[in-house]
């Protein structure tokens, strides 16, 4: 089972491409060999929620690229504003107490936006980044606070925090591990709230918010298992991304919350992919009412359009940390760099200009999430359609009334997978889970394009497992 349509010839400019790439050029999460022998897809340009690659074939981007092209592509301002900072100071630092104009109005815009009490942001380059760059000042807040034995860093299964050691031994996905001899000690795990996969792990017919009690117990026995004076942070996604698209029922995060308070645990909420609008509320802070000690952001902070993320600190941590009468040892060389802090600000000013929270939240998002619900929610192999503002799940099964997973989990996610690339549509499999994250500014008649091609690739792959 591939998926897989026939080919098409290619031209020579891909081919010339593809070698180049072949010999050169090593890709992220990628078997390279294989890789190699099939060639890669060269995308060449980006307009809306399309893309085109070398060959001309256009594609839709379920994805928003890597969840993060909130404003979607194209948008000349953006560019413009990039343009602008780049003639005027391509580059400085903020190392020899300087600053500069486009750093200093995100900063303050930024802060404008974010939960309560967060007042003070710090920029690096990335996801991992930032979340590298959380983990220190919690390890240098209990320094601080002379709490020297509160070095545990706490996570759940499924989550992804990124790749540095730091940011990859935080990440729940048990396959980033073993290849880099990972987690480094003093990382220690609790499970998911993922009330869909609950039965298949023994959960029995739990409802979902005695699930999400019964999980946020599990934190709690944990701090207890390895004591409260040893645990520095419970690090978690709102809602877990490429863990699965896991959204927690809602009596979970109210009960972590009042766990992490109880035993003096700082709470790191990881709004790589939450954040800026994507569930319709600037954060998922907003959407689960959750206060947060320290938070990480990227992604949506500039649509992807430069790399940049943000650490933001709440103010308990940041009173301890801005007046510790010394240097703070820590910063990159492009820690507010001046080209992407003017095109992050540009792409703040456009998200709220243009509504893209709000449609998102009251319109553009329940479009999605009923149009999906219709189509799907009773398809054969389908056994659950799941999701919030513009990010939605749908759970592909053997079983649907038992809630019953494929045997090889990920064969059957890969194989529709498949059927929607071959058919110019880009969704992710995660596992046997189809999942959506559009870009923010999408229409209705885009959405009914992706939902004809997901059903295509749905029906194809089933009648495949002969279950159509
Ligand atoms: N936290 C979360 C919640 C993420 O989703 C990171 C941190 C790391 O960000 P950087 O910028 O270092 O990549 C992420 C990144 C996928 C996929 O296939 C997801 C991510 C990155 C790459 C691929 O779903 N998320």
């Amino acid at each position: 089972m591939t998926g897989a349509e026939t080919k098409k010839p290619i031209s020579n400019q891909t081919r010339h491409w593809q070698a180049l790439d072949a010999a050169h050029h090593v890709h992220p999460f990628s078997d390279t060999k294989a890789l190699n022998k099939e060639g890669v897809r060269v995308i060449t340009r980006a307009d809306g929620v399309y893309l085109w690659d070398s060959e001309g074939e256009k594609i839709i981007d379920g994805m928003a690229g890597l969840w993060c092209v909130q404003v979607g592509y194209g948008r000349v301002e953006l560019a413009d504003a990039g343009y602008e900072a780049l003639k005027t100071l391509p580059y400085y630092n903020h190392f020899f107490k300087t600053s500069n104009p486009w750093t200093i109005e995100l900063a303050a815009r930024l802060t404008d936006l974010l939960p309560d009490g967060h007042d003070h942001v710090l920029f690096a380059n990335s996801g991992s980044e930032a979340n590298d760059s959380a983990l220190k000042l919690i390890r240098y807040y209990w320094n601080l606070k002379g709490k020297r034995e509160k070095k545990i860093h706490l996570s759940r299964d499924k989550s992804y925090h990124g790749v540095t050691f730091a940011a990859a031994s935080l990440s729940g996905l048990t396959p980033m591990h073993p290849q880099w001899d990972l987690p480094l000690a003093g990382f220690e795990k609790v499970p998911t709230p993922y009330w869909f996969g609950a039965k298949a792990a023994g959960y029995g017919d739990i409802a979902p918010e005695e699930f999400g009690l019964r999980i946020a117990k599990t934190l709690e026995e944990k701090i207890l298992e390895l004591g409260a004076d040893r645990v520095a942070s419970f690090s978690a996604e709102p809602v877990q991304g490429a863990g699965g698209v896991i959204f927690p029922p809602e009596s979970y995060w109210p009960e972590v919350q009042r766990i992490c308070a109880k035993y003096d645990v700082l709470l790191h909420l990881d709004e790589v992919i939450t954040g800026f609008g994507r569930l319709g509320e600037w954060f998922g802070a907003d959407v689960y009412k959750v206060a947060p000690d320290i938070m990480t952001m990227a992604k949506g902070l500039s649509s992807g359009y430069q790399p940049i993320s943000a650490v933001s600190l709440g103010s308990r941590m940041a009173d301890t940390l801005l007046n510790a009468d010394e240097e703070l040892v820590h910063g990159y060389t492009y820690s507010g760099h001046p080209v992407a802090s003017a095109v992050a600000l540009k792409n703040l000013e456009v998200l709220a200009r243009d509504r893209l929270v709000e449609r998102t939240r009251e319109t553009i998002g329940p479009y999605l999430q009923r149009r999906l619900s219709e189509t799907f929610a009773e398809h054969p192999i389908v056994g659950e359609v799941r999701g919030r503002g513009l990010l939605a799940a749908i759970e592909l099964v053997a079983d649907r009334k038992e809630r019953g997973f494929f045997p090889n989990i990920g064969d059957v996610g890969t194989h529709c997978r498949n059927y929607c690339f071959n058919n110019g549509l880009i969704s992710r499999a995660i596992r046997d889970t189809m999942v959506l994250a559009p870009p923010l500014s999408i229409r209705e008649a885009e959405i009914e394009e992706i939902i004809s091609k997901l059903s295509f690739a749905i029906d194809r792959t089933a009648k495949d497992l002969g279950k159509l």
